[in-house]
């Protein structure tokens, strides 16, 4: 493959606000920029996929809902839907992202292409990280997700960390390449002090944000207790930006007697415009692979709290672009934010360092180049 040969690209991902479709919508507009035609492969529209870009389509899987079924099955559909897409467009390459079922379906669609004579093109499955963390762990599917790995033509894994885990928790012996996620900063479109005046906050609040899907691996209640514990000063502001259900803390938010010191914003599109008007952010995960929040948060120029879990410190370095904590240790978070609020000069700087570290190694431009390379790798193997 020459370096200017324009790729046909298959991409599967979950559409949601999740991290893995976040990544792969960002990975596939990235791609289209460079040329490359991108196809994307799900059950609905990815959440901020450009549709009206011209290198990148969408191809829908549908269900036809037999009632003869109990449970309605995904894998089928979307595998016979990547051997048309495949046969249709030419696919030079098929990257899946998360294991189960797309990883799965990719085979059982290289098989059926096979007895078909379709060309089919090599697979790369890209892992995320509650694939291997929490479904490799129920042996319901962990063979499947162990199968479905090891007959991947090629793998990544988006952190040292998570590579570990894989060979760890599946004993896994496939190579697996491990290439960082990325974030591009998008244009900030609403000043910082609108958006404030908008949440009722003037410049004088210290803003702590936090943005995620609220599942339990983020572990809301010590984020909840942090702010409680620094509620004495009262310009601290803890604003979530809810990308699940946040209403299950509700009562805990209760319990602490901390409704004044948070805001709470569901479904937010634009989280530049927020993460831009606060100071500092704050994540509490007991597991991360990546942490994509953690990243976008970096930015836009604001350090983090954060703990040291799994891939975290691959991105964070502690005391140059904010601090890391072991997970579960509220009082040396809580201190550290006091500490902070009362010190802008130093906030401002590790913020600083924050941007930089992540536009100088988490910037499109770096990691697609990964990407790129490690297709023309897979595209010119023989399986
Ligand atoms: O937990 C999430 O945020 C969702 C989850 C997913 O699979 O969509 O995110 C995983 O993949 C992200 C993108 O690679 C990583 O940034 C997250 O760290 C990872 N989540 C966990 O490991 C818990």
């Amino acid at each position: 493959m020459t370096k200017s040969k324009k790729l046909n690209i298959g991409m599967v991902c979950y559409p949601s606000v999740g991290g893995s479709g976040i990544v792969a919508t960002l990975l596939g507009t990235e791609l289209a920029r460079l040329g490359h035609k991108v196809h994307f492969i799900s059950y609905e529209e990815p959440f901020a996929l450009d549709t009206n870009n011209k290198n990148i389509f969408f191809h829908q899987v549908t269900f036809n809902g037999y009632e003869l079924f109990k449970y309605p099955d995904y894998t089928l559909p979307l595998a016979v839907k990547m051997v048309e897409v495949a046969k249709k467009y030419k696919l030079d390459i098929l990257h899946v992202h998360y294991a189960v079922p797309h990883a799965t379906a990719a085979l059982l669609a290289k098989d059926i292409a096979r007895e078909e004579g379709i060309p089919f093109p090599n697979v790369v499955t890209t892992l995320h990280g509650t694939d291997i963390t929490l479904l490799a762990r129920d042996k319901t599917v962990m063979p499947v997700i162990k199968y479905s790995i090891e007959s991947s033509c090629g793998v990544t894994a988006v952190s040292e960390s998570l590579k570990k885990d894989t060979v760890r928790n599946l004993k896994t012996k496939k190579d697996i390449e491990v290439i960082h996620n990325f974030y591009t900063p998008k244009e900030i479109s609403i000043k910082r002090d609108k958006i404030r005046k908008d949440l009722g906050l003037t410049d004088s609040y210290f803003v702590v944000i936090h943005l995620s899907n609220m599942r339990p691996v983020k572990r809301i209640p010590d984020l909840l207790e942090i702010i409680s514990k620094v509620k004495s000063n009262k310009n601290i502001k803890l604003l979530i930006l809810a990308g699940g259900d946040f209403d299950q803390y509700l009562p805990l938010v209760k319990k602490l007697k901390i409704e004044k010191n948070i805001i709470i914003k569901r479904n937010v599109r634009d989280i530049e415009n927020y993460i831009n008007a606060a100071d500092i952010g704050l994540y509490t995960s007991g597991e991360e692979s990546f942490g994509m929040g953690i990243l976008e948060t970096m930015s836009y120029g604001k350090p983090v709290l954060a703990t040291n879990a799994g891939g975290i410190p691959e991105f964070m370095q502690s005391g140059k672009t904010g601090f890391l904590f072991k997970v579960g240790e509220v009082d040396s978070f809580a201190k550290k934010l006091l500490e902070l609020s009362k010190n802008r000069e130093l906030v401002n700087k590790l913020g600083a360092n924050a941007r930089e570290r992540a536009v100088s190694g988490f910037s499109a431009e770096k990691i697609v180049a990964k990407y790129l390379a490690y297709y023309e790798k897979i595209i010119s193997s023989k399986e």
